[in-house]
């Protein structure tokens, strides 16, 4: 995906662009091409660098997506999410994300050459949309945690923590706001701290399934799993008390870095 800019340095921007590797998958990720040409494109055009092809697991020689390893062990977030919860939860249910994204790309392919059912176009493309956010979600899940007090837990610093008391008014009063949304969630979804990146502001929302109720434009910056195969086998039905877990948990040296890739 690449985009001109209508700044003064698109050279710059031209060649931050190609370098870096635009997602263009999720909507949360893809909007970047509506804002390309107007002053504020370079905002988009960092945006893709809150990850890159290689941590999101793409394979260009395969031409496929695959699940990238976990960044520590499977027990290293315990007691606050448990071994076997972490090993069902990346080696079976993000491997299903990734296949499903997989077997949408290759039947929409087989549409676009004639050899697949166009009637099913509406079928693929919201396979696409579900298991494609399903597996943006969770590579942003487990880079977005570290062990505690080995990177996970305290509190976000620099640029992020000032942001976030501009936005919400303290820190206590933005995870207060966070977990209640993400509580909140009716059925299967995420809680988000994300960033509009045209005004430079914060927000915090709710995400049904793996891609309903999300900002368009909007770059996430820190997700937590509300999916009961995230928390069930250690919290049954308290969502609340595995959502103050996982704030003991939270890599914000990783989600500061999102937010400085965002917002450059
Ligand atoms: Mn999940």
């Amino acid at each position: 995906m690449q985009a001109k800019t209508g700044t003064t340095n698109g050279n710059e921007a031209d060649r931050v662009m190609s370098r870096r590797s635009a997602l263009g998958m999720a909507g949360a990720l893809g909007a970047g091409a509506l804002l390309a040409g107007h002053s504020r494109a370079s905002a988009f055009a960092s945006r893709a660098s809150v990850m890159d092809a290689a941590s999101l697991g793409w394979n260009a020689s395969t031409g496929e997506y695959e699940v990238p390893p976990l960044p520590y062990g499977y027990d290293a977030l315990a007691p606050h999410i448990d071994e076997q919860t972490m090993r069902i939860h990346h080696d079976k249910h993000h491997q299903g994300y990734v296949n499903g994204l997989n077997r949408a790309l290759a039947n929409l392919r087989d549409i676009r050459e004639g050899k697949g059912d166009i009637a099913l176009i509406k079928h693929w493309s919201r396979e696409l949309s579900f298991h494609g956010s399903g597996h943006v979600n969770h590579t942003m899940f487990w880079t977005g945690m570290a062990p505690e007090g080995e990177g996970g837990g305290g509190y976000p610093e620099g640029a992020l923590a000032e942001r976030i008391e501009r936005d919400f008014g303290t820190f206590e009063q933005f995870a207060a706001h966070f977990k209640a949304a993400a509580k909140a969630v009716e059925g299967s979804g995420w809680g988000w701290l994300a960033l509009e990146p045209v005004a430079g502001k914060l927000v915090v929302l709710q995400e049904e399934k793996q891609q309903d109720m999300m900002m368009t434009g909007v770059v996430p910056l820190l997700g937590v799993d509300v999916w009961e195969h995230a928390y069930y086998l250690n919290y049954q039905n308290r969502r609340g008390d595995y959502l103050d877990a996982f704030m003991r948990i939270v890599n914000w040296a990783e989600i500061g870095r999102r937010y400085a890739a965002a917002s450059a």
